[in-house]
């Protein structure tokens, strides 16, 4: 039997996506908005079909153009790939009504996981460590609600079940802050998800972000594929991401893995998802589950060998995949700089065409980009043009082999975060691993400010 995925994406996932099709034997329609006609993977793609204007709502986010496209191409499976659709209950729903199989875990699941209550309730059954606070709905008098307060103690980090992502939250140092941060929370929670159901945690302040990969058949068997850490970002956008997360706590990191993979049995998950964690004082606290395949993907590809796109597409098909825990081996230290067509130090975005470009290679060095010499860049679209990822033994040589891999690539025309990254290679906080999710913005950035 033959298959047929379309791919519901653009740029380097969805090229990352058509290349592990083609690996299987599959045939693959690439949809794209009339913003994208020279989107690199159109070229090798079976078929291509527009599905509305560059806008993404008219395009990527048009659920009707893209099932009427997978209609009219007899396709089979639809893959996400991350951002538009890929957590998006009601796609996954009606690409299974329409007779599409959805490739990744069931809309039940999704939207399970979408709610951040539910999906913190989830974990914990499963021995997952959440961290403490009040997730019952709310009491109205301020009197029950210092209780509370006080039981947590401040910080309280407020959020909103139906946030993630680090839209819908707040933190409150005092008991005014906290009811005024209720109140405002309780107000955007309500505009922008259109659910004002809040839950509390105590705020764990500088901590690292640790996530682990987990992969599920969808029959109830699952594997880990270890941690990533994914501290250097800046206002939730990951810049910087690694595999595996060093210095962990070794029995805290095995309670956690373990509990994971007992999460993700239960469920009968199936594909890809990553379990995030907070991760201070050698303890874990979750904070969400995500549903797709993660940009950062490919660093826990280069420690393990473990293709995660053939293996989502393998399951989604019932193409012939056995999980074992015991096949999974860990080698090495694999590192991803995320290339952005904006400022380095402004984070404008800059699109526009590239005239010149040349990518790096060598041995350990990966380049996962759709970008070419003539290629215009859109300005409708996230600005990620290429990750670079270096794999060697240790994270110290990852680094050396990041440095002259940034040094070799090259793009005109535009401005990237290249330059960024390559002062980032030479920080003192980040090469010896000592930075958090705040070192970026906080720290880093400041010497840059001439204000
Ligand atoms: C937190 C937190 C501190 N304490 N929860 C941000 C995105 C969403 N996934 C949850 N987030 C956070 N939740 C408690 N109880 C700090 C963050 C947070 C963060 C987390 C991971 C990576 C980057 C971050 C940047 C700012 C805040």
């Amino acid at each position: 039997m033959s298959h047929k995925v379309l791919i519901a994406n653009r740029g380097e996932i969805a090229l990352r996506a058509l290349r592990a099709c083609k690996e299987l034997g599959l045939k693959t329609v690439a949809v794209h908005s009339d913003g994208d006609v020279d989107l690199k993977h159109l070229r090798f793609a079976d078929e291509t079909v527009c599905i509305g204007p560059a806008s993404p709502l008219e395009s990527y986010l048009n659920v009707p153009s893209i099932l009427s496209a997978a209609e009219v191409t007899n396709t089979d499976a639809i893959y996400p790939g991350y951002g538009f659709l890929a957590e998006d209950y009601e796609f996954a729903e009606q690409c299974e009504v329409s007779g599409f199989k959805f490739i990744g875990p069931s809309s039940k699941v999704i939207k399970q996981m979408g709610d951040k209550i539910t999906a913190k309730t989830i974990a914990e059954d499963s021995g997952i460590p959440t961290v403490p606070g009040y997730k019952d709905a709310l009491p109205d008098s301020e009197e029950d609600l210092l209780k509370i307060t006080n039981k947590i103690g401040f910080p309280i980090m407020i959020k909103a079940t139906a946030g993630g992502g680090g839209r819908g939250m707040r933190v409150a140092r005092n008991f005014k802050e906290f009811i005024d941060g209720i109140n405002i929370t309780k107000q955007e929670a309500m505009n922008a998800f259109g659910n004002d159901t809040l839950y509390l945690e105590k705020y764990i302040e500088n901590p690292r972000h640790i996530e682990v990969q987990v992969f599920g058949d969808g029959k109830g068997e699952a594997i880990h594929l270890g941690t990533r850490d994914c501290s250097l970002q800046r206002r939730h956008q990951k810049i910087i991401e690694e595999a595996p997360a060093i210095d962990i706590d070794e029995n805290a990191l095995d309670l956690v893995l373990n509990a994971c993979v007992k999460l993700c049995k239960k469920l009968k998950y199936e594909g890809a998802g990553t379990i995030e964690f907070l991760y201070k004082d050698k303890e874990f606290f979750f904070i969400e589950m995500n549903t797709r395949i993660q940009v950062e993907h490919p660093v826990t590809e280069m420690i393990t060998m473990f293709d995660l796109v053939k293996a989502q597409l393998k399951v989604a098909l019932n193409l012939d995949i056995t999980l074992n825990q015991t096949n999974i081996t860990f080698k090495g230290h694999a590192m991803e700089c995320r290339i952005n067509a904006e400022d380095p130090f402004t984070f404008v975005p800059s699109p526009g065409l590239i005239t010149k470009m040349h990518p790096p290679g060598g041995f350990g060095v990966r380049f996962d980009s759709h970008i070419y010499s003539g290629y215009k860049v859109p300005p409708y679209y996230d600005s990620l043009l290429a990750k670079i990822i270096t794999a060697t033994n240790k994270r110290s040589s990852c680094i050396k082999r990041m440095k002259n891999a940034l040094d070799e690539f090259f793009v005109e025309g535009i401005k990237t975060n290249h330059s960024l990254h390559l002062l980032l290679m030479e920080d003192e906080v980040f090469c010896n691993n000592q930075h958090d999710i705040n070192y970026l913005e906080n720290i880093f950035m400041k010497q840059f400010n001439n204000d």
